[in-house]
């Protein structure tokens, strides 16, 4: 299973992953932790991310690329993958074109969690007291959701028009989404 997944902020797309990596045991690559861990690590591109970060805006399409290509190049992804938090914009989408057209392995689905705005902002809120991450602020937030709209809802258009989304209902309990995701990729899982 190749499974991409899409959605704004506060939409499920790491909570989903972390368990559909369990159910079918391919691993999960989240564009956001890889950055995370850089930026906990200190690294030249961790100190680079860090503000940008903190600000709700996107990281340089050429660091991601870089880090999802070395990321790609090991061998646990052989069998399949979520990817989760990219594409982020049409330039990165092109850019997942090529990565796995080069690497003969296209994706199954993109699955797009859908969520109303007034439910991102509560979610993301009640993360940013249990764990306090930076760019949950409310500031933040708003520059994510505007990014989201401006940058990475037309790579959502795009695979509409390509034929290559699938729109899963975001609200719900943990458990309802998931079998919804499940019932989605039900004819590739097979
Ligand atoms: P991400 O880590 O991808 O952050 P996110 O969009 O908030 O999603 P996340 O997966 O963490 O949250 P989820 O909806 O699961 O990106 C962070 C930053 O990294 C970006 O702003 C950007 O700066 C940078 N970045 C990442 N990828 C990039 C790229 N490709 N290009 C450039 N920059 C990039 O969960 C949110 C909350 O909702 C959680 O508390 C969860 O418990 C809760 N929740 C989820 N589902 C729920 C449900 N059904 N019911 C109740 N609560 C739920």
């Amino acid at each position: 299973m190749r499974l991409v997944l899409l959605g704004a902020p506060g939409s499920g797309k790491g909570t989903q992953a972390t368990r559909l990596k369990e159910h079918l045991q391919v691993p999960h690559i989240s564009t956001g932790d890889l950055l995370r861990a850089e930026v906990a690590a200190g690294s030249k591109l961790g100190l680079e991310a860090k503000e940008v970060m903190a600000r709700g805006e996107l990281v340089s399409d050429a660091i991601l690329l870089g880090m999802l290509e070395d990321r790609f190049s090991r061998p646990d992804t052989r069998n399949g993958f979520i990817l989760d938090g990219y594409p982020r914009n049409l330039a990165q989408a092109d850019a997942l074109d090529m990565l796995l057209g080069r690497l003969k392995a296209p994706f199954d689905y993109a699955v797009q969690l859908e969520c109303p705005t007034e439910l991102l902002v509560e979610r993301i809120a009640g993360r940013a007291k249990a764990e306090g991450r930076a760019d949950d602020s409310p500031d933040a937030v708003r520059k994510r959701l505007e990014v989201y709209t401006a940058s990475t809802a037309p790579v959502i258009d795009y695979y509409r028009q390509h034929g290559q989304l699938t729109v899963v209902d975001g609200v719900g309990t943990l458990d309802e989404v998931f079998t919804r995701i499940l019932e989605a990729i039900a004819p590739v899982k097979e």
